[in-house]
């Protein structure tokens, strides 16, 4: 791994810079579930998800500029890595929901409204909103989870121009992913987005991975049954296993999980490349 300087590490994915100043955006097999990663990978995930992650971005270009450069990467991360120009990160985690779950449900119980954005009474868990939200959070310190603010807070920290440009982006990027991947039968009820800004020009640049299964809730559309927690697209079957009494785990042990049995590791691989399959009408290979 000559010449690679490891900038940051995430619980899934790898960030190094390159001699030249450009970074190399790497995706691994690695899986999370419950806040653990887990001690078996997915293989192919990495893959499967840069891919995805690119037809996205090639569907969006019309909407704003991305930071791909080039996918000439070395061996090692072959297929699972993205050469990217580096940006002046917005420290934003910048979130569009279409659907009610999760974070949104808590505050929505707590206040009728999510980020400071009132909805109608009476949503339950896993609700479609009447229309979709941007839901913003602050970036958390490791170990710690996301805290979610009000636009005004986003103003208050990026400039009012900017917050605006980020909210407006956020919410066209979700409703032309929503509107592509509910028509192939998977629902997309949130996604969260990283921006910057590219200093030659000044432009607002999407970064990081996009509409994903990691940076995004997926739900089988043909489960979809508000009022209670929605099965997930992928990890389902982690998380059926690691919570029967056959993986011999609890969430509270304060253990960390086992290794998964190799047929939860095969079917979680299927239900990737089918997310992959069913939205870019690709064959992965
Ligand atoms: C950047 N992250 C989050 C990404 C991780 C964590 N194009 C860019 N320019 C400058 N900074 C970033 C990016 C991007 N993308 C993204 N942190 C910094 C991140 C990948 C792996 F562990």
């Amino acid at each position: 791994m000559a010449d690679l300087r490891h900038v940051y590490s995430g619980k899934v994915r790898d960030l190094f810079a390159l001699p030249d100043g450009r970074l190399l955006f790497v995706a691994s097999d690695r899986i999370s579930a419950y806040d653990h990663v887990l001690p078996t990978p997915i293989p192919d995930k990495g893959r499967v998800l840069t891919l995805l992650s690119l037809w996205w971005f090639e569907q969006l270009a019309d909407v704003v500029p991305n930071h791909v450069l080039s996918l000439d990467v070395p061996a090692e991360f072959a297929g699972r890595a993205m050469v990217c120009e580096r940006l002046d990160m917005f420290p934003v985690e910048c979130v569009a929901r279409g659907y009610l779950t999760g974070s949104g449900l808590v505050e929505y119980h707590e206040s009728g409204a999510v980020c400071g954005v009132p909805l109608p009474a009476g949503l339950v868990d896993g609700s479609r909103l009447p229309e979709a939200v941007f839901t913003p959070a602050t970036k958390a310190a490791v170990g710690e989870h996301d805290e979610n603010v009000s636009f005004e807070v986003v103003a208050a920290t990026v400039g009012a121009a900017e917050a605006a440009d980020l909210r407006r982006l956020t919410l066209e990027v979700y409703r032309r992913a929503e509107a592509v991947a509910r028509a192939r039968g998977i629902i997309v009820a949130d996604t969260k987005l990283e921006f910057g800004r590219r200093a030659a020009d000044g432009a607002i640049v999407l970064a990081d991975e996009v509409l994903t299964p990691d940076s995004s809730r997926f739900w089988p559309a043909d489960a979809w049954e508000p009022g209670h927690p929605q099965p997930s697209f992928d990890k389902q079957y982690v998380r059926d296993w690691l919570t029967s009494p056959a993986s011999g785990w609890s969430r509270s042990s304060g253990q960390p999980p086992p290794p998964l049995p190799d047929d939860v590791v095969e079917r979680t691989r299927a239900k990737y490349v089918e997310a992959y399959e069913r939205i870019t009408g690709r064959r992965f290979e």
